[in-house]
């Protein structure tokens, strides 16, 4: 009301009075089933705006400001010539030939864009920091990172690149650091609310007071070696000494989304390949002109391809049924090699990946013991057709990334096949509980009594449960997560999730904008751990592999609700508003939606009884 008071009054398109008069109409229609308070609030602000409103004499120099130049590194041509244009709106005036003929464009894009938009930044308090990397994790831009250097690194470091010694075994010649990327940074201030030293090791500053001395030091850190070999890969603190392969995102400042999609490229991002749907995570995943995806050091990073809202999971079928067949056909080569006359020390690499071709880590150490042999053996066709194919000796991971309006509703005949195919693929869903990027439509997964568009007076169903139509079954692995609340928890069930040698799905959960978080978004990590304390949202694992060992595959990780469930809904506008619109209808439905979540965990402890050994069909070989 107030920009449109003060552009009004300015542009002078029809007399001000007249404008304001109907602006004030329209405040009536919008707000005046609302309440009064609401109208006399709004014609306030229009009143305000008139008498408050200060000319700027601005210098005359500022018409003619050239763009200073970026903070960023040497740019490539393809910044410099197609994404910059692109960025300031000129996109349209470049020539078919600025363009390449295949129409590829370079990944990890997004880092030269240095926006700087974060009002206020985490600065580090070198002295209180416990070194536990978790403000790195939870991070939507991948803007925090911690470092181990040498202490020669150290030496030449620019000044005010402070660092500690590092703690834990391993890592006794090392310093620590936590570096800020002010430049690319949102502000959301999730690094410094949930950072568990004793006197916070990050306070949020002004950017104005953080860039000059940082952006050097950023810059110094980019070109360190990532060490991300000293501790180990599957915990909180080791997962954040690795290279994420998707930095900067465009997300909104505190997406409950991304810090999961991060953590996962630091996982296996260097063997992964993704099929994702559209959502908000096709947009910051990979919007035009730049790209957060990145490769690391080694030039491995995640394939990403974005098919359509309905068919992620099909789209990412074809990619591993695609992978499944050149890397069966080349099993049968090394078997074919295996029987001619080769040396024995390519015999025992071949037969060491065809042992492990399944396995990780094991592909990986026998296809890195033949692109050391292989180059040699030129001469020799068969050998030379192996080595041809060596892209495919690391064994592939592969990821349905998805939101819950393309999971649950509109893509969920082709999830519900392609998990029911016993093949090993993973899928993420990002669950918001609506349909993010389209505004906030109401999904399956929208539970009972929160307000979302087209479900105005409160969503009568109740939410669709994923996890338990998936558990049934038997063979599919199952997680129901949420970082903010146990992040140990989230680490084991991707870790266990990947390898699980059969389909696999991911429910996380994710605060998102739509939801107006009273709070505010700086605090998306904590609701997630409100949402856990309070039973709205379970953390459990089921996983089929425990059941070769006599288990119980299921295992409840949350504890009982501790009673704030009528709490945390008052904390977010998507359950609060009802109150105001549709009291009663309020009361009912989320008395209706605390007995729904309090059954729901009733039910959850009893299936983790560790009695119960589960019954369920096997899949037949
Ligand atoms: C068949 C089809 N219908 C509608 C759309 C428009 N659309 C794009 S993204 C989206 C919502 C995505 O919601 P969700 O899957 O929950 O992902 P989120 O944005 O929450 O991450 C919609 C409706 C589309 N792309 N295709
Ligand atoms: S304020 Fe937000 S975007 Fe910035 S470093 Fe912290 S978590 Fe990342
Ligand atoms: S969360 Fe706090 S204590 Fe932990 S590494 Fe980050 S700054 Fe240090
Ligand atoms: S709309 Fe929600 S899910 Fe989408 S980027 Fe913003 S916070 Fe994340």
């Amino acid at each position: 009301m107030i920009m449109q008071t003060a552009f009004f009054k300015l542009a002078n398109v029809i007399p001000v009075d007249e404008a304001l008069a109907y602006l004030k109409d329209q405040i009536q229609n919008l707000f005046g089933k609302k309440s009064q308070k609401i109208v006399d609030m709004n014609f306030a602000a229009v009143d305000k705006t008139l008498e408050n409103l200060v000319e700027i004499d601005y210098p005359q120099t500022w018409a003619e400001a050239a763009d200073s130049s970026r903070a960023g590194k040497d740019e490539p041509d393809f910044v410099r010539n197609v994404m910059r244009p692109m960025l300031t709106q000129q996109g349209d005036k470049l020539p078919v030939s600025a363009f390449t003929p295949d129409g590829i464009f370079p990944v990890g894009t997004t880092r030269y864009e240095k926006r700087g938009v974060a009002i206020n930044v985490p600065e580090w308090i070198m002295d209180n920091c416990i070194q536990c990397n978790q403000c790195a994790m939870v991070c939507p831009h991948a803007t925090i990172r911690p470092v181990l250097l040498t202490e020669e690194e150290l030496g030449n470091a620019p000044e005010g690149f402070e660092a500690k010694k590092s703690v834990g075994k391993d890592l006794k010649d090392y310093y620590f650091r936590i570096q800020v990327d002010t430049l690319d940074c949102y502000g959301c201030g999730n690094c410094a609310d949930i950072c568990p030293a004793k006197k916070k090791a990050l306070v949020m500053k002004p950017l104005e007071t953080q860039s000059e001395k940082q952006i050097p030091l950023w810059r110094y850190f980019e070109d360190l070696p990532v060490r991300d070999n000293l501790v180990g890969r599957n915990t909180v603190k080791g997962s954040q000494f690795c290279q994420p392969l998707l930095e900067f995102s465009g997300a909104c400042a505190g997406c409950g989304e991304t810090p999961y999609a991060k953590l996962i490229t630091q996982l296996f991002g260097e063997r992964m390949l993704i099929g994702n749907a559209t959502g908000c995570s096709s947009i910051w995943g990979g919007s035009a002109p730049a790209i957060p995806y990145c490769v690391n050091k080694d030039g491995f990073g995640p394939t990403w391809g974005n098919s359509l809202f309905e068919d992620s999971a099909e789209f990412t079928y074809g990619m591993l049924l695609g992978i499944f067949q050149q890397r069966n056909k080349l099993a049968d080569l090394m078997r074919q090699a295996l029987g001619t006359d080769v040396s024995q020390e390519i015999k025992d690499a071949m037969s060491g990946w065809l042992d492990n071709m399944k396995d990780a880590e094991g592909s990986r150490k026998y296809g890195d013991r033949l692109k050391a042999l292989l180059p040699a053996q030129k001469d020799n066709a068969l050998l030379a057709e192996i080595a041809e194919k060596s892209k495919l000796f690391t064994k592939k991971s592969f990821w349905i990334f998805a939101g819950d309006g393309a999971a649950y509703d509109i893509g969920y005949g082709g999830v519900d096949h392609v998990l029911a195919t016993n093949e090993d693929i993973n899928m993420l869903i990002m669950d918001t509980e609506v349909y993010s990027n389209t505004g906030g439509q109401s999904s399956k997964a929208t539970p009972t009594g929160s307000v979302a568009r087209f479900a105005a007076s409160g969503k009568k169903t109740p939410k669709k449960d994923m996890g338990r139509i998936s558990m049934s079954y038997g063979y599919i692995y199952v997680a129901s997560v949420s970082m903010g609340a146990n992040k140990q928890q989230l680490m084991k069930a991707l870790v266990e999730a990947e390898a699980y040698d059969g389909p696999s799905l991911i429910i996380a959960y994710c605060p998102c904008i739509n939801q107006g978080i009273l709070a505010g978004m700086g605090k998306a990590q904590e609701e997630e751990k409100l949402a856990v304390q309070s039973g709205y949202w379970p953390l459990y694992r089921y996983n089929p592999a425990l059941k070769a060992e006599g288990k119980n595959p299921f295992i409840l990780d949350s504890k009982e609700p501790d009673g704030s469930l009528k709490k945390f809904l008052e904390g977010e506008i998507r359950y609060a508003s009802l109150k105001r619109t549709f009291p009663e209808e309020a009361e009912r439905l989320h008395t209706t939606l605390v007995d729904q979540f309090t059954k729901r965990y009733e039910e959850l402890a009893h299936m983790a009884d560790p009695t119960l050994v589960c019954k369920q069909e096997e899949p037949v070989e």
